[in-house]
């Protein structure tokens, strides 16, 4: 296990930073909205997460020719829907933990409802980024002798394509992707490996595909969309979401069993509640091994890139050596 190399920890810091700031303000005190919901939005998404999708985001624009500035309210979206994500997950309904990066859970400090709703209340205002996103764009949306005349200097992208952003999004966290796996994962507590291995593998990498895959991968690929990218870019972008976002997974269930808790922040808790997770499928060595070989096919996937994906590269690296 290791911490995070230097060229790759300061790009990290430069963009999350950005995150940070940008989700600051986005969530600074409104009159309208009651005092403890908000706390409870602020206390989840400014608890210390790594802001990894979000930064996947930038990363996966910035590959494609594009700035952080321009996909900042998409990145700060992904991290609201990751962060309701963690909150729904942590309930007494769901995996029923007490501790999430070091602290409290959020129904712990605040009580179930208003964890519920705090997490409803991010994801809702996801989305409203998101199409605020494109309202902002369709203003830049005029001939180009009226756009060099406005103040910002920021190129919007287009409303089109800010609008294929938000079903790429919605396709990842909902039904199709994180929301539908975190059901198959509830129903397959219990099945174990005295079942049929075969069956019980092709089960586990269909729930890690949707549940942890499918929004990462979406990240990716919405950063390309973004930046109306060719379709060749975007399905690069994509295959290699898919293939780290697995590898992010089994680094997730190596972690759980034999992870520093403390760095963590979190007591594994996939034994306790009897998960079928790649640990207890294959054992630790084959888990890594099969990690290993996704992020072989996740750097293949960067091929035509070249030097612009080098922080992509350096992340899938960091995505199975990671201490946390
Ligand atoms: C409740 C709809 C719903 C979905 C929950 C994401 C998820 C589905 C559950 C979280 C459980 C879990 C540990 C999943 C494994 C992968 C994962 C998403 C880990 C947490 O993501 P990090 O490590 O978190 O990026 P930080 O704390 O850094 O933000």
């Amino acid at each position: 296990m290791t911490t995070m190399p230097s060229g790759l920890a300061s790009y990290f810091e430069t963009r999350s930073r950005k995150v940070e700031k940008a989700l600051d303000s986005l969530l600074s005190r409104r009159s309208e909205e009651p005092n403890s919901l908000r706390e409870a939005m602020r206390y989840s998404l400014f608890a210390g997460g790594k802001r990894l999708r979000p930064v996947l985001v930038i990363a996966a624009a910035e590959c494609c020719g594009g700035m952080a500035d321009q996909v900042l309210f998409t990145a700060c979206a992904v991290e609201m829907i990751h962060t309701y994500s963690l909150i729904h997950d942590d309930l007494p309904a769901m995996d029923n933990d007490d501790l999430r990066r070091g602290k409290p859970t959020c129904h712990k400090v605040f009580g179930e409802a208003i964890a519920i709703l705090a997490g409803d209340g991010l994801l809702t205002l996801a989305f409203e980024l998101m199409a605020q996103q494109a309202k902002v764009s369709s203003k830049f949306d005029a001939p180009k002798s009226k756009i060099q005349n406005l103040k910002s200097k920021i190129l919007h992208p287009s409303p089109s394509d800010c609008i294929e952003a938000i079903r790429v999004i919605s396709s990842g966290a909902g039904i199709h992707g994180m929301v539908g796996g975190q059901v198959e994962d509830l129903k397959a507590e219990g099945i174990h490996i005295n079942g049929n291995r075969q069956e019980a593998q092709k089960l586990l990498e269909r729930i890690h595909r949707h549940k942890t895959a499918a929004l990462i991968s979406s990240c990716l690929e919405v950063g390309a969309v973004l930046m109306g990218a060719s379709s060749k870019a975007r399905a690069a972008l994509k295959s290699y979401g898919q293939s780290i976002g697995l590898a992010f997974q089994i680094a997730d269930d190596i972690l759980d069993v034999i992870g520093d808790k403390k760095k963590m922040g979190k007591r594994g808790s996939d034994t306790k509640n009897k998960k079928l997770t790649y640990t207890a499928l294959h054992g630790i060595e084959a888990a890594r091994a099969q990690a290993t070989l996704l992020v072989q096919k996740a750097h293949q996937a960067l091929k035509s890139f070249g030097e612009k994906a080098a922080p992509l590269h350096d992340l899938a690296e960091y995505i199975i050596t990671r201490d946390r």
